[in-house]
Formats: structure tokens, sequence, C-alpha cells
């Protein structure tokens, strides 16, 4: 989303000069001259999330197997990964979510079975229960354009069907499932949380 620049003119001096923003305003005095900081921008660069499965309901310890999926998308009728049970396993998936606008975010997660859900290190979902497909959101989240803040989704499965699905909404984002463009792991998800982390420091990498 673009910010209309503030109205400008001119001195004798040929230094520019604007409006003063308001506080809190994301505009910044670099040096003497006013100039203003380019809007946050999604990228929107994601390949997707780092995928972990498990033998036993508790995702944790040593996965069986590790992969990127692309987004969170699955109705399995057995075996989720080469060397997982058909039954009683689990998956957690973990990386950055992108927002494409200023707004507030819904995240909605469709299982069966347990779910839980983090968004920048909050739970936002828990249905951590046996349960046939159920529909769960979180509340309202508040993100800016371009933010990308860190996701992690677990789920189990005991037996019977097999179904996860993430999906986000915003008031100019229709419910749908959460795009690979707008979801970042690896290396690329580790560059962008070490900006967030090191602000002011460039990756290297
Ligand atoms: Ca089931």
């Amino acid at each position: 989303m673009a910010v209309p620049h503030p109205p400008q003119t001119r001195n004798g001096d040929g230094q520019r000069q604007g409006l003063l923003p308001s506080a809190g305003s994301p505009i910044a005095y670099v040096g003497s001259t006013l100039e203003m900081q380019t809007a946050p921008q999604a990228t929107n660069t994601g390949v997707g999330l780092r995928a972990k499965f498990y033998n036993g309901t508790s995702p944790d310890g040593y996965p069986v197997t590790a992969r990127l999926d692309s987004q969170v998308n699955f109705v399995w009728a057995g075996s989720p990964a080469t060397g997982v049970n058909a039954d009683y396993f689990s998956a957690h998936w973990s990386g950055l979510v992108e927002a494409q606008y200023t707004e507030a975010y819904t995240f909605y997660t469709y299982s069966d079975s347990g779910v839980q859900l983090w968004i920048n290190g909050q739970r936002v979902i828990m249905n951590w229960t046996d349960h046939a497909l159920t529909w769960n959101s979180s509340q309202s989240i508040n993100l800016m354009a371009g933010e990308q803040v860190a996701i992690v989704l677990e789920y189990y499965e005991k037996g019977g069907g097999s179904t996860i699905r993430l999906e986000r909404s915003s008031p100019s984002t229709p419910q749908a499932i959460v795009p690979s463009s707008q979801l970042y792991s690896g290396t690329a998800g580790l560059r962008k949380l070490e900006a967030v982390l090191l602000p002011g420091r460039e990756p290297d990498r």
C-alpha cells in the first residue's frame, strides 16, 4: 500500500520542506533533510514452511523426517511421509508468515484431529483434542503490510480421517489457504528473522 507523500515545497535554499508528521507516524528524519521512509511492502517471495513429522502424538524430540511444505492443506489416507505411522503421528510446521496489508488478520485451522497454532509467540488456536473435522479460529491479529511474524502449527492424528488445513483472512483478504508466497522458512526465513531480531544489521548471507 503506497503512502501518499506529504505536500512539499522548496524554499530558497532548495531544501525540501514538508508538513510535519504527527507523532508516531513512520516518517523519519535523516540528517538535516526531511526524508520519508518507504512504507513496508509485502515481498511475496516465500516458499513454504519447515515441516517435521513424528511417530506418536507428541511433536517433539527427534523427528522421523523433515521437509518443506509449500502450504498446509492435507488430507492423508495413510502415512503422511516415509517412515511415519499411518495413525498415531504428529507434525510441526514453523517459519514466518507475511502480511500483505496493514489490517487485522484472522487465522483458521480445519483439523482432524488435534491442533494448536502460535502467531508471533502467542498461542492463538488451541484444540489439542481428539475430534472429527473442526474449524477453529484465532482472535484478530493486527499486522502491518510486509510484516513477517513467527508461525508455529502443531497437529496430531490418532486414527480414522486425517486432515489439517491453515487459512487466513483480513478485510482485504477473502478467507483462503495461506499461500506459499507468504510463508518463509529455512535460510530465507532465518534471514528475515535475523533482520527482525537484529535491526540495523544487514544479513550477510
Ligand atoms: Ca482422525
